[in-house]
């Protein structure tokens, strides 16, 4: 059986070649046009970045090589419940195929192989707080990983360019394999009084860490590989992906820029909304003292949190302009496994409730769900109530993106990035000419 690196490299030296020849052929193409808004509106939209593994529709929302999340549903390799294991999501977005049962469990293996954190990575973790926010604790959890780097130290020897993709290779694979161990580490240590759960190597990379977090319930397992599988990547631009991939082109090796990248998903417009879904979900319920609130009722709530010039966590996107099919599939995953919740419940009802309140404002893009909406209710029903911890598994799920991209960038021999900024003089000098 060909290796997954094998396969990539002869995909990558393929494309490399190809890409060469378009940017001799049509280099000076244009593909876009920049207007003043776009400055000084977050650079939305602006096509400025070759990203392989996925792209974003703004209607029907994310393709992971082509493939819909209802389509990596039905074509990968599956857990015993059906639901996608996301190790096979990681070998489409380095392949463009979509691999046999045999090749996932073999990268399976391999990851259980390379799943070693050296000890100092422990230590440097126990030496904080055991109230730093989980976030900063994976942070340097993987910038304590660092020191382990294979591209850096090649790099000091030498390596030539050629060679760059193949130790960002290594050391993605390394960091994707080690992560689950310490992301679980942080969870048992902040919450669970330290009391850690030895890896399984028998299982997947999803239900290992949902072992290593304290849970072997099937269900549970099924659930962490959705999660892990539809949040792993959403194009390049998204802030955590540009962010890894900005660092990443400096040739930082994946240790730095995946952690960078991780510094800005723990930001509350980007990964941080899926706790703060969740806090907001609770502090509403505290407040009209039921679980169960009406339609009314959240209507009210609602209005309140705008009113106290707050955002709605949640709700609205960059991108999208319809509900997230993230969003959707976690719905769907609730109606197939899980019966009456009342958190579940309101997270619908409040589904019906936001989108006509925040249409109504008339500035608000989308007013519809993104996937941090209906995450954290699924997370509590299995018992993870402990919400600061919740965009730590987006991280690591979005380590499967992020570092697949970054291997094609080194494979692509991306050059350092560099856009263009300008001074708010120049814009008035434009605007007056
Ligand atoms: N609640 C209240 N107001 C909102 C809103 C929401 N959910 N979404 C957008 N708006 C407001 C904006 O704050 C902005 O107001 P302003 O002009 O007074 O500053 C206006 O509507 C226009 O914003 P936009 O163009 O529709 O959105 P954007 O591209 O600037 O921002 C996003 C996108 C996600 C940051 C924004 O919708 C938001 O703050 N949502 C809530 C936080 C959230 O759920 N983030 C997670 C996104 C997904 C992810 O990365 N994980």
């Amino acid at each position: 059986m060909e290796s997954l690196k094998q396969k990539f490299a002869e995909k990558a030296i393929a494309l490399y070649q190809e890409l060469r020849e378009i940017n001799k052929a049509h280099g000076d193409l244009k593909v876009d046009e920049v207007t003043l808004g776009q400055i000084t509106g977050g650079a939305r939209s602006i096509k400025m970045m070759l990203w392989e593994t996925s792209q974003l529709d703004a209607i029907k929302g994310i393709r992971f090589r082509g493939y819909s999340i209802p389509e990596l549903k039905e074509l990968l390799p599956s857990g015993p419940q059906g639901e996608p294991k996301p190790e096979g999501l990681f070998w489409l977005m380095l392949t463009g195929e979509i691999p046999t049962a045999a090749e996932v469990d073999g990268l399976t293996a391999d990851w259980h192989a390379r799943a070693g954190v050296p000890d100092q990575v422990f230590k440097t973790l126990d030496s904080l707080p055991e109230d730093t926010h989980p976030m900063t604790q994976f942070t340097i959890g993987i910038m304590a990983m660092q020191p382990t780097s294979i591209f850096e130290r090649r790099y000091a020897e030498g390596m030539p360019k050629s060679e760059y993709w193949d130790a960002v290779y290594e050391d993605s694979m390394n960091l994707i394999a080690r992560l689950p161990r310490v992301a679980a580490y942080i969870y048992r240590r902040a919450f669970k009084g330290g009391k850690h759960i030895a890896p399984d190597t028998t299982l997947d990379y999803s239900a290992n860490y949902a072992h290593m977090l304290g849970s072997d319930d099937e269900d549970f397992r099924s659930l962490m590989r959705l999660y892990l599988t539809i949040h792993a990547d959403h194009e390049g631009g998204n802030a955590s992906a540009h962010t890894v991939n900005l660092v990443g082109s400096t040739l930082s090796d994946p240790y730095l820029s995946f952690a960078a990248g991780m510094n800005a998903l723990a930001g509350p417009l980007h990964g941080l909304a899926n706790q703060e879904v969740i806090k907001w979900i609770f502090e509403m319920i505290e407040a009209l003292g039921t679980d169960r609130p009406t339609k009314e009722q959240i209507a009210d709530y609602v209005n309140n949190t705008l009113a106290e010039g707050k955002v709605i966590p949640g709700y609205g996107h960059a991108v999208l302009r319809e509900p997230d099919p993230r969003f959707t599939a976690q719905r769907k995953f609730a109606e197939q496994y899980i019966k009456d919740s009342n958190l579940i419940t309101t997270v619908w009802n409040i589904f019906d409730v936001v989108p006509p309140i925040l249409e109504g404002l008339g500035k608000v893009k989308n007013p519809w769900p993104n996937v941090d909406a209906h995450s954290g209710a699924l997370l509590v029903h299995y018992g993870f109530r402990e919400y600061s911890y919740y965009t730590v598994l987006f991280g690591v799920s979005r380590a499967l993106g992020v570092l697949a991209a970054g291997i094609w960038s080194r494979a692509l021999g991306m050059p350092l990035e560099r856009p263009k900024s300008v001074t708010s003089d120049w814009l008035k000098a434009q605007v007056n000419k």
